[in-house]
């Protein structure tokens, strides 16, 4: 059925390119976003934003219910997402990224943010997020700046994440 993309990994340029709004979500962006999901899903991973399947417009997925456990799939498709506000407080959580493969490490990120973008159906909404779900969308959208979770790091814990990739690519582990 759905064929899937493949998942860009560290050091890929294409990480770290900003990616451009899209005009409107027609039946490409459309077929893009089920693709995605399906990527995502495949993976798997909580979400996924264009950079990472090579593509630089601003259009990232996301589904944070747990299907280990029985859950139905409630995915959320975003384009072109803004975040119009963030809260002062702010959260640590223990973040991954399906580019950086097996390395994962503690990001501060303001705790409540509310997103506004163009839906699956091209409608303007808005999704209020904290937790779990606050963290993902924020790290969908730095993707989208070609931003990184490792980026909010040291550089001596960058750079180490960055050699064990490289290391396991080596090994053929990725
Ligand atoms: O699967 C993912 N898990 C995750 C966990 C904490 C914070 C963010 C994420 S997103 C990540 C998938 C991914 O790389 N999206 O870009
Ligand atoms: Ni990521």
């Amino acid at each position: 059925m759905s064929d899937l993309y493949e998942i860009i990994n560290v050091p890929d340029p294409v990480l770290k390119e900003t990616a451009q709004a899209v005009n409107k979500v027609d039946a490409d962006i459309q077929k893009q976003m089920d693709k995605m999901l399906a990527t995502m899903y495949e993976a798997p991973g909580i979400g996924l934003a264009a950079n990472q399947v090579n593509l630089l417009n601003r259009v990232l997925v996301m589904d944070l219910s747990r299907q280990d456990e029985g859950e139905d799939r409630s995915p959320i498709c975003m384009a072109n997402p803004e975040i119009i506000r963030e809260s002062e407080e702010l959260s640590v959580m223990e973040e991954g990224c399906l580019s950086i493969p097996r390395q994962y490490a503690d990001v501060e990120r303001p705790a409540n943010v509310r997103v506004k973008y163009l839906d699956y159906d091209g409608k303007e909404a808005e999704l209020e997020a904290s937790g779990l779900l606050s963290h993902c969308v924020q790290h969908e959208i730095d993707h989208l700046n070609g931003v990184l979770f490792i980026d909010y790091l040291s550089s001596l814990k960058r750079n180490m994440i960055l050699r064990k990739v490289d290391k396991l690519k080596k090994q053929n582990l990725i």
